[in-house]
């Protein structure tokens, strides 16, 4: 172990149906399945070197971590090591590639990213599917940006995790579409996923996210396959909104919108009625991504930038899984 320092890359990705909810809070197990599309050019970069020395440190874009995010990133270290059976100390740093006041949350990017730079940096060479599971103890939608295009996680039965991993579905260069990403907040969000979550639970609608997740997955997977833009739209925006509707029924309640958010909405859904096929996606945040055909993107982000209250748009297209830097 002589401090070899590895480098990796992971881009974010979007639930098109939503992770919310764990069956198991310390592996990251999922209450159900989700299906994603990692987005282009929205990254984190993570390095990692292992030696003697007497703890781990971690800076995130240039400067040292503390709180929780120090703590989840030593924590995965642990696990990291005790996959390899390595006892050194590692030292890392991420940096993101995701443009600040752009809101989105980049856990996902930097643990794929972690992941693999990490189990390499240790000695070990993972195949996909376990370098996924070992993203996942990071942060669960981790498991996801692993690969490129079209994923799914799936649940899995075992206690232990080892099935509750993520797939590729399509590569991103198999389906051309577009995710336009409106930013309404840049602020912290104020309730995390992980805070979020655990009020699911106290939702007396999350019974029926529950039960009813499988269907979204089938329908979801049916549209992929046939690459049928509007079945996969109307699910993903159906799977968004019921995640959100749970929260407004738990205990305390929870809403992640704001007023752009929903003015964002109603936009989209007026130019559907126009016959712009544009379907809209919300995760733990403010921010309105909408999936729809590189020929409408334009029509889409122009709509929403003069929505007030937008802080601004971006348009992505689907990108690829983690890779190993130079
Ligand atoms: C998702 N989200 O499927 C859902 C939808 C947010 C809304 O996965 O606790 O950061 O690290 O497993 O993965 C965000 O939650 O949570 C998330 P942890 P994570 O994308």
């Amino acid at each position: 172990m002589g401090g070899f320092d590895t480098r990796a890359r992971a881009n974010v990705n979007v639930a098109l149906v939503k992770y919310w909810g764990k069956r198991d809070p310390v592996l990251n197990l999922p209450a159900n399945g989700s299906i994603s599309l990692t987005l282009d050019g929205l990254f984190v970069d993570a390095s990692c070197a292992f030696a003697e020395g007497r703890a781990d440190t971690c800076t995130i874009d240039g400067a040292p971590a503390g709180g929780d995010d120090a703590a989840r990133v030593y924590r995965f270290l642990e696990v990291v090591r005790a996959e390899a059976g390595v006892t050194a100390r590692a030292t890392v740093r991420t940096t993101s590639g995701v443009p600040k006041g752009v809101g989105l949350a980049s856990s996902a990017a930097a643990f794929a990213a972690l992941a693999l730079a990490a189990s390499r940096a240790a000695g070990l060479r993972l195949e996909p599917p376990a370098l996924s599971a070992l993203a996942r103890r990071g942060s669960g939608s981790a498991a996801r940006s692993i690969f490129g295009g079209f994923v799914v996680w799936h649940r899995g039965e075992r206690p232990d995790g080892r099935d509750s991993i993520a797939e590729p579905l399509l590569d991103p260069a198999a389906w051309d579409v577009r995710m336009v990403v409106a930013v309404t907040s840049t602020a912290p969000k104020s309730v995390s996923s992980r805070e979020g979550m655990r009020r699911a639970a106290t939702s007396p609608l999350y019974p029926a996210w529950v039960e009813t997740a499988e269907w979204d997955l089938a329908e979801a997977r049916a549209a992929i396959a046939a690459r049928d833009l509007e079945a996969l739209g109307l699910v993903a925006e159906h799977s968004a909104l019921k995640m959100h509707a749970i929260g407004l029924a738990a205990r305390p309640p929870l809403l992640y919108w704001r007023g752009a958010t929903i003015e964002c909405i109603q936009r989209v859904w007026a130019l559907r009625a126009e016959g712009v096929r544009g379907f809209v996606t919300i995760d733990a945040g403010p921010q309105v991504k909408v999936l729809c055909e590189p020929g409408d993107s334009e029509r889409i982000a122009g709509a929403l930038r003069e929505i007030p209250g937008v802080e601004r748009v971006l348009t992505c297209t689907p990108g690829r899984g983690a890779e190993v830097i130079a």
